[in-house]
């Protein structure tokens, strides 16, 4: 089934430069880059974004950390692109995560664990409206779609 996810590069991996190589592994695994953008936000989109950790002792240093610095936002689409990024990104704390996920080879703290990435279908859905307009997310064609995808039925 054709998802699409949100992923954020969160500031910690915008100032350890390291951007574009996590770009560089949802691009080779096939995924398709359907939105992206680099911002700043304010503590309402973080408190709306992490809204279910209110009330949780890390909730402010969080929403300090996710305000505190550029981030990049991405929207990916594929088959099972949910699950598919979420295992690519690994456990929350980097040291129960897999060896070869971003934050099993990259992170080693959980508040510094470098991306985000949707849960599930629900919550891809109102984070990607949260933080692409409608006009962001684009349809597009990739020639490269014959040889990664499963021809349509
Ligand atoms: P994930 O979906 O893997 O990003 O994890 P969560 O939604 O559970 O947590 C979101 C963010 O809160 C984490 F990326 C880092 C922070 N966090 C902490 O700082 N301490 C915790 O114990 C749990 C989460």
């Amino acid at each position: 089934m054709t998802e699409r996810t949100l992923v954020l590069v969160k500031p910690d991996g915008v100032q350890r430069l390291l951007v574009g190589r996590i770009l560089a592994r949802f691009e080779e695994r096939g995924l398709k880059l359907v939105g992206l953008k680099l911002v700043r936000i304010d503590r309402a989109l973080a408190e709306r974004h992490y809204a279910i950790h209110r009330g949780k002792p890390f909730f402010e240093g969080l929403l300090d950390f996710i305000t505190s610095g550029p981030l990049v936002a991405l929207a990916l689409e594929g088959p099972n692109a949910i699950s598919i990024v979420r295992t690519m990104v690994g456990a929350t704390r980097p040291h129960e995560a897999a060896a070869g996920s971003i934050r099993g080879d990259l992170a080693v703290e959980t508040a510094q664990n470098l991306v985000h990435a949707s849960d599930s279908p629900e919550t891809a859905a109102s984070e990607l409206a949260l933080w692409f307009s409608p006009a962001e997310l684009l349809d597009y064609e990739r020639e490269v779609d014959r040889w990664v995808l499963a021809p349509e039925e």
